[in-house]
């Protein structure tokens, strides 16, 4: 492809961008209402002890470093869909491929690795920037400091492209996500166990290999950049997988030869996630996992407890019943009984009404002392 193709081809991407995120956020938007948030909360959220890496970790998209060998794997990622409430309980449905996760880090960077149970190995999307989603992909959300708002999103597909972006809060409250912003130095690249793009074979899958640098993202963290020994983030990933069907090649370019793969027309689609969520919607930030960052060498660390589950869970019982009254009565309300919330009472829930909606607080008492969280409208949590 000459230059002038490409730049036409990137401003074509740039200038419908807005058109596919609203296509692509159908995929992903099942917005979850009160009854939905009866089952959520009752989901155990996975979590992870993240070791540091002790050696450099050459970014190839192999994962056979010693450190790696060290590192645990998470466990294979449960599906979201199918869509209804029943299928969403404690026992997520378990996809018919297997995708598992391992993570690191060191001074410098965030390293992320992959598994993805794959036999078609396929991808088209070729530049930095286009909506990764649409085809099978890897994605990666960072809530670094959990109050749902400002989350990092990485995806990345089989061809090494990256889409990187922030989503300033959950979609369900409006976001206008940046996908201008992109991770300065960030390392990626992916290996394929079989060939790309090539249906004459049966893969074995590819895998993962990305470090994100620590300065790159601390603007969006609103924590300590790189985190220090046991702080907590809320991170999750997860995995769309299209229903594909072979047809004959209709081009080949120098970067992609014998693409005979094409999604099926309303085939299905595989949303699938390392934490389960409870919903088909990846933009669910109160349902990421939990990642401990430690300083220990691997296996040594346990795991401590976040003291403050139970009051996030409570704050996020009066954002659903907030939600559900306002639809109803186009207005919120500070009567924990008129939210359906009675049993609440006793948990010195102090709520009130603010120019722009409602703030509901909560105290707990945690290791280092007293920590007060409060919720807003837009469902971000703000830790005094
Ligand atoms: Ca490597
Ligand atoms: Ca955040
Ligand atoms: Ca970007
Ligand atoms: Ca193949």
């Amino acid at each position: 492809m000459n230059n002038r193709f490409i730049i036409f081809y990137r401003q074509f991407w740039l200038g419908i961008c807005v058109i596919i995120i609203i296509q692509s956020a159908t995929i992903i938007a099942q917005t979850p209402t009160t009854e939905w948030w009866k089952f959520m909360r009752e989901i155990e959220r996975e979590h992870y002890l993240c070791y540091q890496a002790d050696e450099s970790i050459e970014i190839d998209g192999k994962i056979n470093e010693l450190s790696w060998k060290q590192a645990p794997w998470t466990n294979y990622f449960v599906d979201l869909g199918p869509k209804n409430l029943e299928a969403h309980n404690k026992s997520a449905p378990v996809p018919h491929l297997k995708t598992r996760v391992k993570m690191l880090w060191d001074d410098y960077y965030f390293y992320i690795a992959a598994e993805l149970e794959e036999p078609h190995v396929w991808g088209t999307l070729l530049f930095h920037d286009q909506i990764i989603c649409l085809e099978n992909n890897f994605e990666i959300f960072i809530d670094a400091n959990g109050d749902n708002h400002n989350y990092i999103e990485i995806e990345i597909n089989a061809l090494n492209t990256v889409w990187d972006l922030v989503v300033d809060k959950p979609y369900r409250d409006k976001a206008k996500p940046d996908q201008a912003w992109n991770i300065k130095g960030l390392k990626k690249a992916v290996y394929v166990n079989g060939t790309l793009n090539n249906p004459k074979d049966i893969d074995g899958g590819w895998t993962m290999e990305m470090a994100i640098p620590w300065e790159s993202i601390a603007e969006y963290t609103d924590s300590p950049c790189p985190p220090q020994n046991g702080n907590k983030w809320r991170i999750n990933f997860a995995r769309t997988e299209f229903e594909n069907e072979i047809i004959q090649s209709k081009f080949t370019t120098k970067d992609v030869t014998n693409n005979a793969y094409q999604k099926k027309e309303n085939g299905e689609v595989g949303i699938w996630s390392w934490s389960s969520h409870g919903v088909c919607n990846l933009h669910t930030p109160e349902m990421f996992g939990v990642v401990q960052f430690t300083n220990l060498a691997a296996g040594e660390a346990e795991w401590i407890p976040d003291q403050t589950v139970e009051a996030r869970y409570i704050l996020m019982d009066i954002y659903y019943a907030q939600r559900d009254y306002y639809k109803k009565n186009d207005k919120y309300v500070i009567n924990l009984d008129e939210l359906g919330l009675t049993k609440k009472k006793s948990e010195n829930i102090i709520l009130e009404l603010t120019k722009n909606g409602y703030s509901a607080s909560i105290t707990v008492k945690v290791r280092s002392g007293l920590q007060k969280l409060t919720i807003r409208e837009d469902s971000k949590i703000i830790i005094d």
